[in-house]
């Protein structure tokens, strides 16, 4: 790093705090964000980066079920969801889950997240756990997301601790971080109006660490709100972390504008608008351990540079996805262990094999 340029650009207190690995304030940030040169955020989140993970990247074998695209939320920005009976609407039964689960082989990280079905309740995901956790006793199951876990709470009457607490039993390890969009009021209401508010999900999710669940956290970024949004989100998170502590990894999604409500009133992210955001992001989160590029959304290539630039993880084989790509993501739907473990190596790191708690994996 060479601290006159940096220093000539003004950031000189921010590499100083960055060096002794001191918290950035929200100004720190903007002005990460709004640095000519974009090589100054990279290069100070590549050093945070290999402080806390050296030349490892982590990967892990996944499968994502998507149980049923019938929401009763209308996000403007979701190509996924189906109005009840409208064509294209599906439910799927535990034996179908287990089917699509079955035909991935070993895993050890199940995906489940869909929308929020006005008669699904919470049987059938306490079910559909308890045959999962039955059929892979070891795998992560990662499942549902905190605005699920509301809508089923408000179904059945019940607190959401005690969806949280019944769903561990069933089997549960950890929940997803979808569902977090923005938490900025003026664009969260002008995406997602009956979605949960920004400050219920962060208290769902305190509610989740505290029943001894963990959970991740995402952002959706590229769309109606602003870098200080972003900012504001990603300092929400970190107070979160700071009391509640059970976040394993944050992990920014690039809007994709396909067939959907919202569709080019916004374009989605540049690839240098989400490189640097990965690095404010890496910069920004001093209580998150993990930085994912989910390049399922991402598309494989700019998921790579995202290692150089904060990330440290390439979430993973996937195998079925349904909510990136009928917004039009043109990756592919399934990536093998070897190409995968190309793509890290490629990038100049050494891939690690995680589960779904980033506990790393060594048995075949
Ligand atoms: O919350 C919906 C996003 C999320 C679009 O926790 C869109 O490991 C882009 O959260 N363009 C669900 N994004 C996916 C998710 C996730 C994915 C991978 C890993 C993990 C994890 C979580 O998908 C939603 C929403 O933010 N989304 N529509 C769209 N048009
Ligand atoms: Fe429903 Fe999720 Fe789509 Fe929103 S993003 S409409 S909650 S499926």
């Amino acid at each position: 790093m060479d601290r006159r340029h940096i220093e000539s650009l003004g950031l000189g207190p921010v590499l100083d705090k960055v060096l002794a690995a001191e918290r950035l304030s929200l100004d720190e940030g903007q002005a990460l964000y709004d640095c000519p040169d974009p090589h100054v955020p990279a290069a100070l989140a590549m050093h945070v980066r290999t402080r806390l993970h050296g030349d490892t990247a982590r990967y892990v074998i996944n499968r994502h079920v998507n149980p049923t695209n019938v929401c009763v939320n209308r996000c403007r920005f979701c190509a996924y969801r189906r109005d009840p009976g409208q064509e294209g609407a599906y439910v799927l039964t535990a034996d179908d889950a287990l089917a699509k689960l079955a035909a991935a082989g070993p895993l050890d990280e199940i995906h489940i997240v869909g929308g929020c079905h006005p008669e699904l309740g919470l049987p059938y995901y306490e079910d559909l756990a308890a045959r999962v956790r039955a059929a892979y006793p070891k795998a992560s199951i990662k499942a549902l997301t905190a605005v699920e876990i509301d809508h089923l709470a408000t179904m059945a009457g019940l607190d959401a601790s005690e969806v949280l607490t019944r769903l561990k039993a069933a089997g549960v390890d950890m929940l997803p971080g979808g569902g977090a969009e923005i938490f900025a009021s003026g664009p969260r209401n002008a995406l997602c109006p009956e979605k949960i508010g920004g400050e219920r999900w962060l208290e769902v999710m305190g509610l989740a660490h505290k029943a001894g669940l963990r959970s991740n956290a995402t952002m959706l970024f590229g769309h109606l709100e602003s870098t200080r949004d972003r900012l504001e989100h990603m300092d929400a998170l970190r107070r979160q972390q700071d009391a509640s502590g059970g976040f394993v990894c944050f992990i920014p999604l690039p809007y994709l504008p396909g067939n959907n409500p919202l569709g080019a009133e916004a374009s989605g992210p540049s690839a240098m608008d989400v490189l640097r955001t990965m690095a404010v992001a890496r910069l920004m989160l001093d209580n998150f351990a993990h930085i994912k590029a989910y390049w399922v959304m991402l598309g494989l290539k700019l998921s790579q540079l995202c290692l150089s630039w904060g990330a440290d993880d390439l979430d993973g084989t996937v195998v079925e996805e349904r909510i990136g790509h009928d917004a039009g993501s043109d990756s592919a739907q399934a990536l093998t262990t070897a190409e995968l473990e190309e793509a890290i190596r490629q990038s100049g790191f050494t891939p690690i094999r995680r589960d779904g708690l980033f506990r790393e994996q060594s048995d075949v």
